[in-house]
């Protein structure tokens, strides 16, 4: 998906959520249990659900590796299922050795045809670049994480200046706006706007509002940029929202409740 696409849609469904989807079987409604691949019926649900409301889908492997080979095949029905025009994200936090990275670009870009794949940076360069080098495809790197333990490297600093500052300014010798993008945590308020400064063009996806307890309004008020230029992830706060057979419904209100804000915030900002 290109930028000006991925716009388009932020501008016509007036919103930038991205849903999580982060499916455990223990938390899922029992009544699914009885399906053969409970996992892709709940998603295709979720999905369903809010798919006139949100722009980006994001896939967390480690809901779908932990299944070995039937939470592969779980994973290829839900991307294969969500709408052509949303962003597919897979978050598998990939990167390693530059030959091995290519394998895992390969495998998320062409074998599964996501759009986005996470990128862990700790690896340099030739961890990263092959991630940059498919037509309409996004490297998502992480800068500055929503977890508790994100202060135990990202913020240690070199004189005076902090890792994840050096992963931004390296990443954007790598890559443009128009396939990297860098993972701020909605837990980080003040320092989204830290990094907006940084990397003033680029899109930003902001996972830990919901179940983490981010800010909407904050992560707005410091990330947003004249293209919009957040996509902001819930999982558990919508997915999970009810645990009963109506749990699609009470995701799509809770979907419903953030795109609103949204889209009242496009217009507050003027952005489109
Ligand atoms: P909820 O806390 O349930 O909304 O889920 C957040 C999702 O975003 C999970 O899939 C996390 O693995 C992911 N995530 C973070 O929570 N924090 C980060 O800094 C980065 C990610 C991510 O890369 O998506």
């Amino acid at each position: 998906m290109t930028r000006a696409e991925l716009i388009n849609q932020i501008k016509s469904k007036q919103s930038f959520l991205c849903v999580g989807l982060d499916p455990d079987i223990t938390k899922m409604p029992k009544h699914l249990l009885k399906f053969k691949d409970p996992i892709f019926e709940f998603n295709k649900s979720i999905i369903d659900a809010t798919k006139d409301l949100a722009v980006a889908y994001k896939p967390n492997l480690a809901f779908y590796e932990c299944r070995g080979l039937k939470g592969w095949e779980s994973f290829q029905k839900t991307i294969e299922y969500i709408p052509k025009e949303c962003l597919v994200i897979a978050d598998a936090k990939r990167g390693d050795i530059g030959n091995t990275s290519l394998y895992y670009a390969k495998t998320f870009f062409e074998t599964y045809h996501c759009d986005a794949l996470t990128i862990a940076p700790y690896m340099g360069s030739d961890s990263v670049k092959p991630f940059l080098n498919h037509d309409n495809k996004w490297a998502i790197v992480l800068a500055m994480t929503s977890n508790n333990g994100s202060r135990d490297f990202q913020f240690i600093e070199s004189n005076g200046v902090p890792i994840y500052e050096f992963v931004v300014h390296k990443c954007m010798e790598w890559g443009s706006s128009d396939n990297l993008m860098f993972v701020v945590g909605a837990t980080r308020s003040e320092d989204i706007a830290k990094m907006r400064k940084l990397a003033p063009d680029h899109f930003f996806l902001v996972p830990g509002v919901g179940a983490q307890g981010g800010s909407l309004h904050e992560v707005v008020q410091y990330g947003i940029n004249k293209d919009c230029g957040i996509l902001v992830n819930s999982s558990r706060g919508i997915i999970y929202a009810d645990q009963t057979e109506d749990f699609a419904n009470r995701a799509k209100k809770e979907a419903l409740k953030i795109q609103s804000e949204m889209s009242k915030y496009l217009k507050r900002f003027q952005i489109f």
